[in-house]
């Protein structure tokens, strides 16, 4: 039985790749059930022991048949499949540019009309904390022009090439990494930001444009805050997915 199983897994083509459940979640035991299912295909796998099943994965890859859910087994079922796909959506720019500094400091030029200086501040600073938080970077707001991100509110061309378009469309941009220029995100100051669901929400565009600011591109992971699309979500309840904090932790760890 087990034979003719092993000939047809290796027709499968090598990479479905079907999406792994996050690792964190589950517990290695139940990530191997998870993954051996999904792999292989294999309706009935409730049938064999987990011990089969590991007998049988550990010959199919060539491992050593412990039938235990070993450390080379579990290192094995927790790396990328063949080695072509992440079960990653987050990308990263070419290159893979990254600030250098630590802590990372950041200015402020202006602000925006129709929201308090204060909250303005605190928005900035909870967004560099949501990056901080899974990361060994610290940020530190700096009063002079020397900083390694410099935050704006611009309009219309403001001489950096990326000219804004007044309100919708564009809300922001961020420039990647580069050791030789000043970081920086500029928000579209003819956009009405707000710390609600009202207008654009500032915390969620300086979250997404800090990723942008620090090296992550866009993610294919709708619930990325690196995703490409605008949706408001309320900022108090706000969480990085789990494909953002393996993107930053990629570069920065
Ligand atoms: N601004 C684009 C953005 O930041 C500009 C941009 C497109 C860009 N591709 C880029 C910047 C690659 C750096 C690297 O995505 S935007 C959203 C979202 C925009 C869009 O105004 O379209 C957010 C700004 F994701 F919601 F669509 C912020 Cl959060
Ligand atoms: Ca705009
Ligand atoms: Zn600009
Ligand atoms: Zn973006």
């Amino acid at each position: 039985m087990l034979s003719t199983l092993l000939l047809l897994t290796f027709f499968l083509p090598c990479c479905l790749s079907i999406p792994i459940v996050s690792s964190d979640v589950l517990d290695d035991l139940n990530f191997f059930k998870d993954y051996f299912q999904r792999f292989f295909f294999i309706k009935e796998s409730q049938d064999y022991t987990v011990e089969d099943q590991l007998r049988f994965l550990q010959h199919f890859f060539k491992l050593e048949e412990t039938g235990l859910l070993d450390e080379p087994t579990r290192a094995f079922i927790r790396q990328p499949r063949c080695g072509i796909r992440d079960t990653a959506d987050y990308s990263l720019f070419p290159g893979r540019p990254i600030i250098t500094n630590n802590p990372i400091t950041y200015s402020l030029i202006n602000y925006p009309e129709g929201m308090k200086k204060r909250t303005v501040d605190e928005v900035l600073q909870k967004a560099t904390q949501v990056w901080s938080s899974v990361t060994p970077l610290e940020f530190q707001r700096v009063y002079s022009l020397e900083s390694d991100i410099e935050f704006a509110f611009l309009a219309g061309e403001h001489g950096d090439g990326y000219p804004f378009d007044g309100e919708g469309n564009i809300l922001a941009h961020a420039f990647a990494p580069n050791p030789d220029y000043q970081g920086a995100v500029h928000f579209d100051s003819d956009e009405r930001w707000s710390y609600t669901n009202r207008g654009i929400n500032l915390f969620l565009v300086a979250v997404h444009e800090l990723g942008h600011a620090l090296g992550l591109e866009h993610s294919q992971d709708p619930d990325s805050i690196m995703f490409p699309n605008y949706q408001y979500q309320d900022p108090k309840f706000f969480q990085l997915s789990n494909d953002d904090i393996r993107g930053i932790q990629k570069l920065y760890h």
